[in-house]
């Protein structure tokens, strides 16, 4: 059976307009992974269609933690736009927002263009530069639940990042400067979780592989400019009642968000 894309995207893009939760797509309308793709495109060509262009791509669920929160635990690829972004320092109204919570993470600066036949090596000398990052991200089905299928629909939950300022790889001494270093998440001056660079995927540069391999699948070419968010080093904590959300990346830097809800 087909499944109409564009109108299951138009429900998650409802709920996103409106801030009201949706049951999840996958209790009236069986989908396969490739379907919730086809929906998450569908919902990309949505927001493309209002100007709002992709910049990037994001993994998620690539961290234990995470999937212990979610019950999810499969790496799955989603889409940052242009909109999402916020300035360093800058200020987030998360009042139309339907339960949004943030988590820390690092990003990635795709510096060149990657060819569909690149080895792994080639996808690691793309990237250029690293950053300490923040993830907003708002599932827009009820109580935050979800099954893979849903979540993939759901651009896996993304609602808008912050990268603080971009660290070139070269003076890192290379890339195991990284690879297993101290993350904090810091809300309103409290430390509210903590973990490692290597609790993302192990090892945050398998990051940029696993973009490239269900980029290759889902159709995203890592190109010049591309930013990767590699996926949350902890569990995501819930942004109500916050003023200020900080993620340090021992060795990298920090970056930080203020909350605002009118
Ligand atoms: C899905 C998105 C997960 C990450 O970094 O693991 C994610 C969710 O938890 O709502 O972005
Ligand atoms: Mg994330």
């Amino acid at each position: 059976m087909s499944i109409d894309a564009r109108a299951l995207a138009g429900v998650l893009a409802e709920a996103t307009r409106t801030g009201e939760a949706v049951p999840q797509l996958s209790i009236g309308t069986p989908l396969t992974v490739d379907d919730a793709y086809a929906v998450q495109q569908a919902g990309i060509v949505m927001l493309a269609e209002r100007g709002d262009e992709q910049v990037g791509v994001k993994l998620g669920l690539t961290s234990k933690a995470k999937a212990a929160q979610m019950g999810v635990s499969d790496v799955i690829i989603g889409v940052l736009t242009a909109s999402m972004q916020v300035a360093d320092g800058g200020t987030v109204d998360i009042s139309h927002g339907v339960h949004p919570r943030v988590e820390p993470e690092v990003a990635f600066l795709i510096g060149d263009d990657v060819p569909a036949d690149a080895s792994d090596a080639d996808v690691l000398t793309a990237v250029t530069h690293v950053a300490p990052a923040l993830e907003i991200i708002d599932s827009r089905y009820k109580d935050f639940r979800f099954t893979l299928e849903d979540v993939v629909a759901d651009n896996t939950s993304a609602s808008g990042f912050v990268v603080g300022p971009w660290v070139p790889v070269d003076p890192l001494h290379g890339r195991s400067a990284i690879a297993d270093v101290p993350v904090r998440l810091v809300v309103d001056g409290e430390e509210v979780a903590a973990g490692s660079t290597a609790d993302i995927l192990g090892d945050p540069w398998q990051a940029p592989l696993d973009a490239r391999r269900l980029g290759a699948r889902y159709g995203h070419r890592l190109s010049r400019g591309t930013i990767l968010l590699a996926g949350a080093a902890t569990a995501a904590a819930s942004l109500a009642g916050c003023a200020e959300v900080r993620a340090e990346v021992a060795g990298l830097g920090e970056v930080s968000v203020r909350i605002e809800e009118e």
